[in-house]
């Protein structure tokens, strides 16, 4: 299939480093003549790292809304969701004025209930998919969930759960590694871990109780293929590409920069003069 524009969809829970990623990234295309363009879809965010192509608070003001329709923050985030999809206008008038085959990468809040509870933002990203988006979500997961293998799985599933609602292509991000030293699950992790080795290390840790639950749970998790993660140091130009790299190959953007077949048949009728030879008959 042939995709008109491509886009990655930052999510993760509050405070994993969504933002400072589209900075990270943004940064890194800038660096590499790749034009990246970054959506604030977050109507609670306040100071942006990056350059922000385009804000929702332009659309909807998340005080506004506590205000006039006396919401908590909770509510008010979901009543702008909903009021951005039923103005889905504002994005597609954006997205109409930059032309196709452009790559965004859209800032998301970070309240995982938007994505596990409410369909609101898989509504949104279906409405993107139908316009000819190819779309990859990226999930944000804090380093510090390296640290055991307990707090590991429960990254997992909280990852998973997230990927089964929005039921997009999905890449899972360890951030922030530059604050950590490097565990032996970290290694692992780089290396590609097994489901035995983590079986192995958190059966002793949680008791034999647990035993059975953890190997279902890591079995669960395997099945969809979850335990591969990408980490990100902001530090390490190697890991920031070989994220981008990864997302690219999900949205099969790669394939979009090959040049075309027939520029390449053209160029070679060329050199052998039959182009002009055909536009000679013509003119006859
Ligand atoms: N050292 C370091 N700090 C980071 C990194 N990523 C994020 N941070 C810090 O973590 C905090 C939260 O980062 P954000 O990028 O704002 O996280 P977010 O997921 O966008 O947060 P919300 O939008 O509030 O959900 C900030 O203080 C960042 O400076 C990183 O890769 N390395
Ligand atoms: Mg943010």
């Amino acid at each position: 299939m042939e995709y008109l524009n491509y886009a990655q969809l930052i999510i993760g829970p509050a405070g994993s480093g969504k933002s400072t990623y589209c900075k990270i990234m943004q940064d890194h295309a800038y660096h590499n003549k790749r034009i990246i363009k970054v959506i604030n879809l977050d109507p609670a965010a306040e100071i942006f790292k990056y350059k922000c192509d385009l804000d929702i608070r332009e659309l909807i003001n998340i005080n506004d809304v506590m205000n006039k329709q006396k919401l908590g923050p909770n509510g008010a985030l979901l009543y702008c969701m909903e009021y951005l999809y039923d103005h889905i206008e504002f994005l597609d008038d954006y997205f109409n004025n930059n032309g196709d085959n452009i790559y965004y990468l859209i800032d998301c809040p970070g309240q995982l209930e938007l994505y596990s509870h409410s369909d609101i933002m898989k509504k949104i990203t279906n409405y993107l998919k139908k316009n000819g988006f190819s779309i990859v979500s990226i999930f944000c997961l804090d380093c510090t969930f390296l640290q055991e293998q307990s707090k590991f799985i429960s990254g997992n599933v909280l990852s998973l759960a997230t990927m089964i609602q929005m039921e997009l292509p999905h890449l899972t991000i360890m951030t922030k590694c530059d604050l950590i030293s490097k565990t032996k699950l970290y290694n692992q992790i780089e290396d590609g871990i097994e489901t035995g080795d983590l079986i192995k290390e958190l059966s002793p840790m949680m008791g034999k109780k647990m035993s059975k639950l953890n190997n279902v749970l890591i079995n669960f998790v395997e099945n969809y293929s979850l335990v591969q993660f990408n980490t990100l140091n902001l530090n390490d130009e190697e890991s920031i590409s070989a994220v981008l790299y990864n997302a690219d190959n999900v949205l099969q953007y790669f394939e979009s920069q090959e040049p075309r077949e027939d520029i390449f048949d053209n160029a070679e009728k060329d050199l052998m003069g039959i182009n002009e030879e055909d536009r000679m008959d013509e003119d006859n």
